[in-house]
């Protein structure tokens, strides 16, 4: 009889050990640890020369945030424009002199393909044009 009660009281206080320990789990679990939209980016290392980009291709999926790392390896500036799925809206661009590397950060949130190119006159018609190819 006695025993037993002894054995009840040590399984209630380690219940209430149990509990305070899941407890302060949950705290320590709850306290807010910084959101660092570090959610698997992907970068990309692209070459301008006169007249094109490599690569020129880009296929990523939608809310994932990229890196362009562009070096310019050509004799004249160039730059790298991504344009809006229908080509009238300059979204993101950037500027890069001969031997210089610059970065880009863009994150498409639409499923779609956004036009690249370089907008100095003359480079697009002369083969200066990537695509972004989201999905
Ligand atoms: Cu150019």
């Amino acid at each position: 009889m006695k025993s037993q009660r002894v054995m009840l009281s040590a399984l209630v206080g380690l219940l209430i050990i149990a509990s305070l320990a899941a407890c302060s789990g949950g705290t320590i679990g709850g306290t807010k640890a910084p959101v660092s939209g570090g959610s698997g980016g992907k970068s990309f290392n692209v070459t301008a020369t006169e007249f094109e980009f490599k690569p020129n291709k880009f296929e990523v999926t939608a809310g994932q945030k990229i890196t362009f790392k562009i070096t310019n390896k050509g004799t004249v500036e160039h730059n790298f424009v991504i344009l809006s799925p229908d080509g009238s809206q300059e979204l993101s661009k950037i500027t890069t002199q001969p031997g210089e590397t610059q970065t880009l950060e863009f994150t498409p949130t639409e499923a779609t393909t956004y036009p690249i190119d370089c907008n100095i006159a003359g480079h697009k018609e002369a083969g200066m044009v990537g695509e972004l190819i989201v999905k």
